[in-house]
C-alpha cells in the first residue's frame, strides 16, 4: 500500500509550491515511492479526525500502514531512512546530512517565517514598518552564514541529500521578498533544487490540485 499524505484542498498560495506537502511529495519523488494524497479543507484540519493525526491541526501528515506522522522534518527523515537516495551510506556523512535537515527547520526557517508573517499577515499593522527592517536583518544574517557554508559547492555536504531538500524548500519561501537574489550562490542553489526532475514532478502534482 502506498503511503497517504494530506495537503490543502486549496492552498493559500494558489499552487506556488510553498505549502509544506511539496517537501514531502519531493522526498517521495526522489526515492521513487508512489503515494496517495487526501485533500483537506481548513475546517476539516481542525476537526477530531485530522487532529488525531496532527495535534496542531495542520498539513501535511503521512500515513503508512499503522504509522501516522506529522512534521515535515520527521516525515522526510522517515522516507530518507527507509529508501535509498536521500541520505549517504557513510555514518558520519549521514549524521551531517541530518544536521542540515534540523538546521533548515530549526535555524533557517524561523526568521524566514517571521518575514513571511510580517510581510503578509501583519502588513496592515502600524508597527510593521518599523519591525520589517529588523526581521530582514535576521534573515540576511542567516543567509550570509549559509552562503559562507555553501561556498561554491553545488550542495551543502557532498551529494544532494535530504538536508538540501529541506533547505531548498525553506529558502523557496523567500523568493517573493527578493532577498534571496542578494545572495546569488543561494539563488543558484535553490534553482538547482528546483531543476531536479523529482522536484518538478512534486511541484506539478501540487499545482494540478491548486489550479483545478
Ligand atoms: N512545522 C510544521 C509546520 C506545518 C504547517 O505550518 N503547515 C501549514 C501549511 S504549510 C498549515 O497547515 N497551516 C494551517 C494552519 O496552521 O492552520 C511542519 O514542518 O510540518
Amino acid at each position: 500500500m502506498p503511503p497517504t499524505i494530506t495537503a490543502f484542498d486549496r492552498s493559500p498560495d494558489g499552487g506556488k509550491g510553498l505549502a509544506r506537502d511539496t517537501r514531502v511529495r519531493w522526498a517521495l519523488e526522489e526515492v521513487g515511492r508512489p503515494y496517495e494524497v487526501r485533500l483537506v479543507s481548513f475546517q476539516a484540519m481542525k476537526e477530531p479526525a485530522h487532529l488525531a493525526l496532527h495535534p496542531f491541526g495542520q498539513i501535511p501528515t503521512y500515513e503508512e500502514g499503522d504509522l501516522a506522522l506529522f512534521e515535515t522534518g520527521s516525515i522526510v527523515l522517515h522516507i530518507a531512512e527507509r529508501h535509498a537516495g536521500l541520505l549517504p551510506d557513510d555514518a558520519n556523512a549521514r549524521a551531517r546530512a541530518i544536521s542540515w535537515m534540523f538546521a533548515a527547520v530549526n535555524t533557517v526557517e524561523p526568521p524566514i517565517l517571521e518575514l513571511v508573517t510580517a510581510r503578509i499577515l501583519e502588513s496592515d499593522k502600524p508597527w510593521t514598518k518599523e519591525r520589517l527592517p529588523l526581521v530582514m536583518d535576521r534573515v540576511r544574517d542567516r543567509l550570509k552564514q549559509l552562503a559562507a557554508c555553501l561556498g561554491d559547492a553545488d550542495w551543502l555536504d557532498g551529494a544532494f541529500s535530504a538536508g538540501d531538500l529541506m533547505m531548498v524548500s525553506v529558502l523557496l519561501r523567500l523568493r517573493a521578498s527578493g532577498v534571496l537574489d542578494e545572495y546569488p550562490s543561494l539563488a543558484a542553489y535553490v534553482a538547482r533544487g528546483e531543476a531536479r526532475p523529482a522536484y518538478k514532478r512534486a511541484f506539478e502534482a501540487q499545482r494540478a490540485v491548486n489550479t483545478r
